[in-house]
């Protein structure tokens, strides 16, 4: 029989073709000779080094599936294999990604015009321009349909809105050039995009302070977007998409990421687990990994990340084919955030007191994966998608 990989027990790493396994293989490297050395004291200063950004741009790892403007056009499998490798260092770092690639540059390059994707695409690919996205607010978050930010005509300068609102939660806010600000149009009540530029607006109309004291994904940067009439020119709104069908459609995306991502950071403390169980030892000098109590942790959680990813990349395969469906982002959002929380808190108890230290990493996934499945879409909400596509009844409202 086939030997048993415990790193790839059903063999997943079969079904990817040559080109997406060197795309993971460069991302692993980088991942675990760059960024795993500095994510200790990022963690402990809730300091986000931005030039990570700069240095995913130099390997082709931003924007990475888009077609086109400087991105380098790889398959959403490979895409995921890349949010995996990052998200095995910490969440915060593919956070910062996934609001990036998927959520901004992605919006951009499905909904821009054409003068939209060539100013902020390329620059966006290198990490030369950061950008963030702006739809959760402090009374609206699982129900951004009631949003209350507004754009309305300027009242002096022709051929501009002029944006009102608060964004809360934001990721990367603090830091990015590029804000895409969800708000609705006065005149419709519909919600559309607009692309805010921090270096256009007059000073005292935007503020972007950072949410500090985080207990979770403390290596990314948090942050609010306040409005008080930013001037908008007409030519920087996307022009067609309306509704929260453009929002939800970079969601959808990004969802994705998260579930290959939340896998990572399991597989990372599986691994690390097995080390700790197979060394420490107690009751007469037997290794605690002897013991059917750990065992059954590590089984558990093995067995949990392997069918994650078999199902990430089957729904990746269909979303390149043009056949996934908005549910089944939910369906592995949910349930792979959800492993992943709850084995790695059962992981975490192999550590005993020293899971405490946060030089033994587990504390630190354990508390990032809460936020993974609060944000894009809390577990229940993407339940209640699930089960509204399986009854037919809405159960919102
Ligand atoms: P609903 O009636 O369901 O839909 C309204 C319109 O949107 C369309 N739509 C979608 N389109 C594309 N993809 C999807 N996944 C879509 N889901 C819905 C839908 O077809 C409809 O279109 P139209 O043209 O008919 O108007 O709207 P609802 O208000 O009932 O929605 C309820 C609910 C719960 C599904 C939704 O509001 C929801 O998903 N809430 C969760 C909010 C959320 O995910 N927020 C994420 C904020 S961004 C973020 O967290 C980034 S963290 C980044 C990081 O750091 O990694
Ligand atoms: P609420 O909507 O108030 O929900 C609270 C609880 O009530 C949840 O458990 C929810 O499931 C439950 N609940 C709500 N409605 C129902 C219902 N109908 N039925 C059953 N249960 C329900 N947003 C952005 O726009 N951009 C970002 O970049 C971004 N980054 C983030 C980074 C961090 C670190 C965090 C913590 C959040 C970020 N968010 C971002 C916001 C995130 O998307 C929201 O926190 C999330 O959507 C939940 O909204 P909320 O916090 O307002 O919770």
């Amino acid at each position: 029989p086939a030997p048993f990989d415990w790193k790839d027990p059903l063999g997943a790493s079969n079904l990817y073709t040559e080109d997406e396994l060197a795309i993971a293989e460069t991302a692993e490297s980088y991942c675990q000779e760059r960024m795993l050395p500095r994510v200790l004291e990022a963690y402990r200063n809730e300091d986000y080094d931005k030039k990570i950004l700069e240095e995913m741009g130099e390997l082709g790892l931003l924007g990475a599936t888009i077609q086109g403007y400087d991105c380098a056009g790889v398959s959403s499998v490979a895409s995921g294999l890349i949010t995996r490798a990052v998200e095995r260092v910490d969440s915060g770092y593919r956070s910062g990604m996934s609001v990036q690639s998927s959520l901004v540059m992605g919006g951009i390059e499905e909904h821009g015009t054409e003068e939209q994707k060539q100013k902020f695409l390329p620059g966006m690919a290198r990490g030369k321009i950061l950008g963030c996205f702006g739809l959760t607010e402090p009374n609206h978050g699982s129900d951004p349909g009631s949003m209350e930010s507004v754009a309305k005509p300027h009242p002096t300068k022709k051929g501009y809105y002029s944006l009102s609102g608060a964004k809360t939660w934001i990721t990367n806010s603090p830091i990015s050039d590029v804000f895409l600000v969800w708000a609705k149009l006065q005149e419709t009540g519909k919600i559309r995009g607009f692309l805010v530029e921090r270096d256009q607006c007059p000073p005292g109309t935007l503020e972007t302070p950072a949410l500090k004291n985080k207990n979770g994904l403390r290596a990314s940067i948090t942050g609010m977007i306040m409005m008080d009439g930013v001037p908008v020119a007409e030519s920087m709104m996307f022009p067609e998409v309306e509704g929260l069908r453009g929002p939800f459609s970079c969601l959808n995306s990004a969802r994705y990421g998260i579930a290959w991502g939340t896998i990572g950071a399991l597989e990372d403390c599986i691994a690390r687990a097995r080390e700790y169980a197979l060394e420490r030892k107690q009751f007469k000098g037997n290794p605690i990994a002897k013991y059917q109590l750990v065992q059954k942790k590590l089984s558990d959680a093995v067995t949990d990340a392997a069918y994650g990813i078999l199902a990430a990349y089957q729904v990746g395969r269909l979303k390149d084919e043009g056949k996934a469906a908005p549910e089944m982002i939910s369906m592995i959002k949910r349930q792979n955030c959800d492993r992943a929380l709850i084995n790695a808190r059962h992981l975490q108890e192999i550590f005993g007191g020293n899971a405490v230290s946060d030089e033994y990493h587990i504390g630190r996934h354990v508390a990032n994966l809460f936020v993974t499945q609060t944000y894009e879409g809390q577990s229940d909400i993407h339940s209640l998608i699930l089960g509204r596509a399986i009854t037919g009844v809405q159960a919102f409202c």
